[in-house]
């Protein structure tokens, strides 16, 4: 198997850190957004719209996009289980992984892409939906704390996907000055010390 991955980019980094759950072997080639590698003609066989992370199997079969890649994995690498044992469970999972996309991931890339300078001249930035979005944030990290003071992951007693979501998502929220403030969410970073002490998360 072959990751195409940017090491700073935190959808690859989902990936990886899945992978090294699971302990399972794998190739990587290096794309840099920086250097626009992704934009090549030669990158946009493998996907043709220009986003990381790519798994290339074996047999030449490219899937796309991350959760499609971890649910390729979930079953062709059964354990760990990272996606729920049963109907409940994986719907849970799938219901708090969804919550970190779109709650933690989704803003915290808007920001990112909003207003950092690593976008300038290399998109169009809006400003004011970057404050837009770093305000939705601030509401959402605060309902979060109160999510993890009732349980130690994210949906539930066990690190599961949904964990590698949030974990990833908020690591990079750190470029873009995003913060877990121990004094006004220590739940919230009780559990990003608990899963970053995973080996798993320098993948
Ligand atoms: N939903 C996609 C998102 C992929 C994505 O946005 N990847 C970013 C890196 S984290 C990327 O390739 N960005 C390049 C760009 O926007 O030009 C997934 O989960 O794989």
């Amino acid at each position: 198997m072959l990751l195409y991955h940017d090491p700073r980019a935190p959808n690859p980094r989902r990936v990886r850190v899945f992978l090294a759950e699971k302990g399972v072997p794998y190739d990587t080639i290096e794309v840099l957004i920086a250097d626009k590698a992704h934009q090549t003609a030669e990158f946009r066989k493998k996907n043709p719209i220009a986003l990381l992370p790519v798994l290339e199997l074996a047999d030449g079969r490219v899937l796309r996009e991350s959760m499609a890649i971890c649910r390729y994995l979930e079953e062709t690498y059964p354990e760990p289980n990272l996606m729920g044992a049963d109907t409940w469970e994986r719907a849970q999972i799938e219901m708090w992984n969804r919550h970190a996309e779109l709650e933690l991931l989704y803003p915290i890339s808007q920001i990112f892409r909003n207003s950092h300078k690593f976008w300038e001249g290399r998109i169009k930035q809006a400003p004011e939906f970057a404050q837009i979005m770093r305000e939705h944030l601030a509401e959402r990290l605060d309902w979060l704390e109160g999510e993890l003071g009732k349980r130690p992951y994210m949906a539930g007693d066990r690190f599961t996907v949904a964990d590698i979501t949030a974990m990833c998502a908020l690591d990079f929220g750190k470029v873009s000055g995003v913060r877990i403030d121990p004094e006004t969410h220590p739940n919230l970073a009780a559990w990003h010390k608990r899963v970053s002490d995973r080996p798993s998360s320098k993948a």
